[in-house]
């Protein structure tokens, strides 16, 4: 049984969103916004497949995708740039990686205890996200 990452998650720790953002080329005025925010994650795990909605007061992004399948990510809201994004297990986490313009960029998801941890990756910044069960 693989994991299951199904479930409402509240940010309760975001390290390093600042390095990240800008590594992603996202402007000044939104980062100040961005870096305030408390995201909450939506996640439905089916088999294979995800449905992760991150919202915020400011922002929504919604990604749908089945593990193994490559899938063309728009990245709407964050920095709109286009990658060919593509998500695997490796062991009990979720890896995905986002080939584009943007060397070194993707993310990788695991539980912890009861906490959802999250890396997201761009070039030379990782920011290290950590959310609770609401
Ligand atoms: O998460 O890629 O769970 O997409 C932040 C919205 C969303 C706030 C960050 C607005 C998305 C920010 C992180 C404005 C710049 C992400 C994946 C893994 C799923």
């Amino acid at each position: 049984m693989p994991v299951d990452f199904s479930g409402t998650w509240n940010l309760i720790s975001n390290d390093n969103f600042e390095g990240y953002m800008v590594a992603l080329g996202i402007d000044f005025a939104t980062r100040k916004i961005a870096k305030m925010l408390k995201p909450q994650k939506v996640i439905k795990q089916d088999g294979d497949s995800f449905y992760i909605h991150t919202t915020s007061t400011f922002r929504d992004y919604l990604l749908q995708f089945k593990i193994g399948e490559e899938f063309e990510e728009d990245n709407k809201g964050l920095d709109n740039r286009k990658c060919k994004s593509l998500v695997t297990w490796e062991n009990d986490k979720l890896v995905c990686v986002q080939t584009g313009e943007k060397k070194n960029r993707g993310w990788t998801h695991w539980l912890e205890g009861d906490d959802l941890h999250l890396e997201l990756r761009c070039e030379n910044q990782v920011c290290k996200q950590v959310f609770k069960r609401a």
